[in-house]
């Protein structure tokens, strides 16, 4: 069908570490189209592993700014190449890696709102930053920097309660705080810092657009209570921080129309709405259509868990971060780092290395699993920071090793209470309405899933339409946003999506078994942590 007879669509984006995507959804949130540019196949020239650049010291990483701008005239030309018509999108937003900053250089706003549709923005762009090299995520060579943010704000419960988080080497503000440290010139020459979801959002606002809410909270400078910046932490980073910044917004305002540069270069129509960009993480948690009470868990090389909180309860560990869908919640992140590789070594050593051994292991032996549990974190875990595999026997006895099915089961059920305990430990409690949605590779073995119920007592579901729920939940996103984002709950326009899948339900006498279990493994595993 061509041009305004296929009705509206909605355009997604994700600026992730590896490449970026796009999304459409017509107005039934069906997907039309799904486009990539892979940065290290794509654009070979930037030289970059994985997306990145891992330099010297192993602990700095970084991207060129300039190559996520070269990708997007890539992934643009290659939709319009590829047929589709711009000119039915009536809006679009976006997410970005978290935590990762882009430098704008001084006098670079008057080039983004002068861009001109005979040339790609690359060309254009090329020589606007004062940091070429934009810090990203897997960087962790600030832990000075985030030594000296609680020093001075009171300690790292004081940051944690202030900001949503303690200090940690990726956020924004501690990566601020080194090059203002380190490179003084560049900071003064910068215009503006924006997000890396921010800075996809100007490109196609051609004007700075706002940090939103939700990725803002990842940089230990926003207050998570009152949803502005927070003073005491903007001092406590970098000189005139906050004009560097601008203003926040929540998620699902309007930025306001598309530049004239796509409208002239692409055949957007001049009304296509831009619609505030966020992180990848609360962007997934619009693409799963979490709802309060609601658990995403998704199981991949790390096990990361989302929650949909209305009284957070700051930490030590884990992360609050404002909802991107609704101005009165939370959400809470918690990455594991012992996930599939664990659980593929025990599969090596305990099941004969065949899943169907695994998942008949698990069958063979009771919930419970009489009293005994296992904590295996192969490597250095993040949540808890603790290293080692542990095994306990019902009488809290430290044992060296567990027969094999019981091996198998004690690292399936250590693994599922870890999650809830350090998820009731941010604020979560399991209502009689919760649900868990699980993603990712080991959400397809049923028997884990049935360990998954059982130690949360809540009933299990698994989405089939995942493969980027980022990207997904920013389509979703743009159309929320398009109708009144403040005013329209998110979950009536998404009530169209595709349904979920009940996977399993939990067994009757389940509660009765993991309530006190779970309470025994959080002890042991405060009893192994640093
Ligand atoms: C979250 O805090 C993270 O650092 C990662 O999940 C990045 O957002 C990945 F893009």
């Amino acid at each position: 069908m061509a041009g305004k007879d296929r009705g509206k669509e909605y355009l997604g984006f994700d600026f992730s570490t590896q490449q970026i995507k796009a999304m459409v959804v017509d107005d039934s949130l069906n997907v039309v189209h799904e486009t990539s540019v892979q940065f290290d196949i794509d654009l070979p020239e930037y030289r970059t592993q994985g997306g990145v650049h891992m330099h010297e010291d192993k602990l700095t990483v970084t991207s060129p700014t300039i190559m996520w701008i070269q990708a997007l005239d890539l992934l643009l030309d290659k939709m319009k190449n590829s047929g589709f018509d711009f000119s039915n999108v009536a809006a679009l937003s976006g997410s970005g890696q978290q935590h990762g900053s882009v430098y704008w250089k001084r006098g670079a706003q008057k080039v983004l709102k002068n861009l001109q549709p005979d040339k790609a923005l690359h060309q254009q762009l090329q020589g606007q930053f004062s940091v070429e090299n934009s810090p990203i995520w897997m960087d962790s060579s600030t832990a000075e920097q985030c030594k000296q943010l609680e020093k001075k704000l009171g300690g790292p419960q004081r940051v944690a309660n202030l900001t949503g988080s303690r200090a940690y080497e990726r956020f924004t503000g501690n990566q601020i705080a080194k090059i203002f440290q380190t490179n003084k010139t560049a900071y003064e020459n910068t215009e503006r810092i924006s997000l890396v979801s921010s800075f996809a959002a100007s490109l196609f606002f051609g004007d700075y657009a706002p940090i939103d809410h939700s990725d803002g909270s990842g940089m230990n400078l926003m207050d998570i209570n009152t949803l502005d910046w927070c003073d005491e932490a903007l001092d406590a980073s970098a000189p005139a921080l906050k004009e560097k910044l601008g203003n926040l917004a929540p998620a699902f305002d309007k930025v306001g129309h598309i530049s004239a540069y796509y409208v002239d270069r692409y055949g957007f129509p001049p009304d296509c709405m831009v619609v505030t960009f966020t992180g990848d993480n609360p962007g997934s948690l619009a693409g799963m259509r979490l709802q309060e009470g609601d658990v995403a868990i998704s199981l991949g090389t790390s096990d990361t868990l989302s929650l949909w909180l209305t009284d957070p309860k700051p930490a030590l560990e884990g992360h609050i971060f404002a909802n991107p869908v609704s101005g009165d919640a939370y959400m809470a992140l918690l990455c594991f780092k012992n996930g599939s590789l664990t659980r593929e070594n025990i599969r090596n050593t305990s099941a004969d290395g065949s899943w169907e051994n695994f998942e008949k292991a698990l069958k063979s032996t009771p919930k419970g699993n009489h009293g005994n549990i296992g904590i295996y974190f192969d490597v250095q875990e993040i949540t808890p920071p603790a290293v080692g595999v542990h095994r306990f026997n019902s009488t809290g006895e430290k044992v060296a090793s567990f027969p094999k099915e019981v091996e198998v089961r004690a690292l399936i059920e250590g693994q599922f209470m870890a999650k809830r305990v350090h998820a009731e430990n941010l604020g979560y409690t399991i209502g009689s309405d919760a649900r868990i949605l699980a993603t990712g590779g080991a959400s397809a073995n049923q028997a884990i899933l049935q360990v998954i119920a059982d130690v949360f007592n809540t009933p299990v579901y698994i989405l089939t339409s995942t493969v980027n729920s980022a990207c997904l939940g920013c389509a979703y996103r743009a159309k929320h946003g398009l109708f009144g984002g403040s005013t329209t709950p998110f979950q009536e326009v998404v009530a169209m999506a595709p349904p979920y899948k009940l996977a399993v339900k939990p067994s009757p006498d389940a509660d009765k078994i993991y309530t006190p279990l779970t309470a025994r493994y959080k002890e042991l595993e405060e009893s192994i942590s640093q």
